[in-house]
């Protein structure tokens, strides 16, 4: 069996071309009206598509020269017939003569043909509902999330549970609904990150991360909130002596907030530090930020977390940082166990996709979120919900 698809204006034009290519034999199996083309669902057009059949040893006999008496009207009368007896014969086939063995696979044959041509349709069908899901809202959305460099493997998720739950529902969302279900699903995939913080328990609070992404002023905020709000004891490590100018920056913000200063210039110089140091309650370490990639960097990095205590290291990012480097980044420092980020100079970018990025792909904790230079005041616990509206900017709440 030979079966041809055709898309035409109207069924006269259809019967016309399948007489002509498939023959007078041809049988019509089915006829839908559809809509083609377009631009975001606007702007289509209407079309019939005809589905037309023609049994193998008819095929490729097109009627030579077709009757000038006859009308398309009475040829699809003609093809509509033949369809009957087509189906009638498929679906009551008489039982086969052990002569005619052939014509039980030729029946299998065409059984098989419309069962493809049924899948076919299916899929068709199915394509359409995708795009009837997708509104101009929807389209906004997903524009928003791509500008603000959301993977697209994770935009493509969230498009597509909001289209379905809006065919679900049989409506059409509004802007506000759509950034509505945006954040409340955002907020269900962010939940078991949410308010992890950074240990209580820990003792040694190690930073981590690239040049300059602000490990150093950081220290200087959470020492600020933990001496003054809380009262601790707060002690600090650290271990960039790479730079001249690094000890004493860390060295100004010891002064100003009266917190003894242990400087390190190799790990075997670390219990005498824990020594002296024996009396404060919480020692924050800081790190020279270096290529990540050198391998005696990480080596230190390593050597440095070799303490019994109850540590924690915190991989601090700056996102004003490109997307894929921050990425390399996470992955490099997740597979040495750093479970915990931090995330600095929000107040610099307007774009905030990577955060979710790498929380996501990276299963990392976030932290803290600092936004701007100012000490103690330019930092604060990482909260999903405002994260979200940074995200999704002002429509998401
Ligand atoms: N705008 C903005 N600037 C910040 C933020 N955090 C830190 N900075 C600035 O970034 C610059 C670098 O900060 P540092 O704390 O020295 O960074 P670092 O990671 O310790 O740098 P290295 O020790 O060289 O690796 C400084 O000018 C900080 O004031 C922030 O959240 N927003
Ligand atoms: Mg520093």
């Amino acid at each position: 069996m030979r079966v041809k698809r055709y898309v035409v204006n109207a069924l006269p034009e259809a019967v016309s071309l399948i007489r002509s290519e498939l023959g007078n034999d041809a049988v019509i199996l089915n006829t839908k009206e559809i809509k083609i083309g377009g631009f975001m669902g606007m702007f289509r057009k209407k079309k019939m598509e005809v589905i037309a059949a023609i049994e193998s040893k008819h095929a490729n006999t097109p009627a030579k020269q077709p009757k000038a008496a006859s009308k398309p009207d009475s040829d699809f009368g003609q093809m509509i017939q033949n369809a009957q007896r087509a189906s009638t014969a498929v679906l009551n086939p008489s039982p086969p003569k052990p002569s005619a063995a052939h014509n039980v696979d030729r029946e299998q044959h065409i059984l098989d043909e419309i069962r493809n041509l049924k899948e076919y349709m299916t899929k068709l069908s199915n394509q359409r509902t995708d795009l009837a899901g997708m509104s101009d809202e929807i389209w906004q959305l997903k524009e928003h999330l791509i500008e603000q460099e959301m993977a697209p493997q994770w935009v493509d998720r969230l498009i597509q549970s909001i289209s379905e739950k809006q065919s679900e529902e049989r409506t059409n969302y509004s802007k506000d609904q759509v950034w509505e279900h945006a954040a409340s699903q955002l907020k269900e995939w962010l939940k078991p990150y949410g308010n992890s913080g950074i240990s209580g328990e820990a003792r040694i609070v190690h930073f981590v991360g690239p040049t300059g992404v602000g490990k150093t002023t950081t220290i200087a905020k959470l020492a600020a909130e933990q001496t003054i709000k809380h009262g601790k004891k707060v002690g600090f490590i650290t271990s960039d002596t790479y730079r001249i100018a690094a000890v004493d920056q860390l060295r100004t913000y010891a002064n100003i907030l009266n917190v003894p200063l242990e400087v390190v210039f190799s790990p075997m110089d670390l219990p005498k530090a824990f020594n002296q140091l024996a009396e404060r309650e919480l020692l924050y370490m800081d790190t020279a930020g270096r290529n990540f990639r050198s391998e005696l960097h990480v080596s230190e990095v390593n050597s440095l977390l070799q303490s019994s205590e109850p540590k924690e290291t915190i991989l601090v990012l700056s996102v004003t940082g490109k997307t894929k480097d921050m990425a390399a980044v996470a992955e490099h420092f997740s597979k040495y166990g750093v479970k915990k980020v931090l995330f600095t100079k929000l107040d610099e970018t307007s774009v905030y996709g990577a955060i979710f990025n790498l929380i996501m792909d990276f299963d990392l904790y976030p932290t803290y979120m600092a936004s701007g230079q100012t000490v103690p005041d330019d930092i604060e616990r990482f909260r999903a919900e405002s994260y979200i509206q940074h995200l999704l900017g002002s429509k998401s709440l």
